[in-house]
């Protein structure tokens, strides 16, 4: 327990399907990573617990041996609950359970049905950061369960993502936000279009793919390579498209490959919980072409910052793809600037902390020393 009653002591569950710095974690990694990594510069402490293989530059993580969770994504409505042998999401749960009384919170990033299962097992209060939309109702359920017994531990990115869940108006809506510092705007632009994220079938990349193959405008495409499968499909039934893979950069790589690039192009299938490479790309100068669903449609600003489109309509990207011109690439940094800033992540997530830490909302200059 830390004596300092200004500075908290975290604990942060990361999520169990890949390790951390590889992108197999997907767009929560990088909520993950900015979050940590501002906390500790204004003077909290965060332990990250993650899978054995996990690195992040400069914050230090506690790698949990065992074997991975299947992402949930794939599994469908009715899928059961799942854990391999050797769990790293088991061993990482014990490992909390273990230490909890060094922490004023655990922040539990994984979307599993254990650590909502285990909740009333722990003393140490657990703040659950949903990084996803609904996926089953086995996991509705547990989750439903969860913050009907500890009302305000539950948060999201966005609105349109919590009304996916039953318990919608249950989830404290704290959007996203990066490191401006890391992105630079560039104000000219090359003839490449960019299309980001783990390539899966939920991305729905095969649009872009065949938008571009019509108007023979080249396509960059970076993310980790989820399924290899999909991939395939999507070179057989596209061979002759302008596309090239760049594989799964670090942020300083990417930002410099993506910032030239005209647009992003994202094509979700699915209600896409928020969309990190959406503000990763504006923060670039780099305009925003988006299905008009889920997170993307409440971050860009239709007309000013890119273009929304009638979802799976490879005709409406094309027809947007055509009117880019239009942006103004400065109008995209100014708008991270200022709706995405890291520290008003910060802010909004510290102000949850209190409000489950502190659920008279006594605020924290009044606190006393931490409960005994
Ligand atoms: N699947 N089972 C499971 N657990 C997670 O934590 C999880 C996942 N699929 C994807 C995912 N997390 C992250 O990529 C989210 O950011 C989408």
């Amino acid at each position: 327990m830390n004596q300092n009653p200004q500075s908290l002591s975290l604990l942060f569950l990361s999520t169990p399907v890949g390790a951390l710095g590889t992108g197999e974690g997907g767009g929560v990694e990088l909520t993950i990573k900015n979050l940590a990594q501002d906390l500790r510069h204004t003077q909290h402490q965060v332990t990250i617990l993650a899978p054995s293989g996990s690195h992040f530059e400069e914050i230090p993580i506690e790698p949990i041996a065992g074997n991975r969770q299947i992402p949930v994504q794939g599994e469908g409505r009715n899928a059961g609950i799942y854990l391999p042998p050797n769990s790293v999401l088991g061993n990482m749960c014990d490992y909390a359970r273990q230490v909890q009384a060094d922490y004023d919170l655990i922040v539990n990033f994984a979307y599993d049905w254990l650590p909502f299962y285990l909740t009333p097992f722990f003393n140490t209060p657990i703040a659950h950061f949903i990084s996803m939309g609904s996926m089953s109702d086995a996991l509705d359920q547990i989750m439903a369960q969860t913050i009907e017994r500890f009302p305000g531990t539950f948060g999201v990115y966005t609105k349109t993502q919590a009304e996916t869940f039953p318990f919608a108006d249950a989830c404290r809506c704290l959007s996203s936000g990066l490191d401006l510092g890391l992105y630079e705007f560039s104000a000219a632009h090359e003839q490449s279009l960019v299309w980001l994220g783990r390539i899966a079938p939920e991305k729905g990349l095969e649009d872009a793919v065949a938008a571009v193959q019509q108007l023979g405008i080249p396509l960059k495409i970076f993310g980790w390579l989820q399924d290899q499968e999909y991939w395939q499909q999507i070179l057989s039934q596209y061979p002759n498209a302008p596309i090239e893979y760049g594989g799964f950069l670090s942020t300083t790589d990417l930002q410099q490959e993506i910032r030239r690039c005209r647009a992003l192009l994202m094509t979700p299938r699915w209600v896409e919980a928020f969309g990190n490479v959406a503000i990763e790309a504006l923060a670039c100068g780099v305009p925003v072409i988006s299905y008009q669903r889920g997170g993307p449609a409440e971050i860009i600003r239709d007309g000013e910052t890119g273009f929304l489109v009638q979802p799976d309509s490879v005709e409406g990207l094309v027809k947007a793809i055509n009117r880019i011109d239009e942006i103004d690439r400065w109008a995209c940094r100014q708008q991270v600037e200022t709706e995405y800033s890291l520290s008003a992540l910060r802010d909004r997530f510290l102000a949850w902390f209190d409000q489950i830490l502190y659920p008279s909302s006594v605020p924290p200059f009044q606190r006393g020393v931490r409960g005994g």
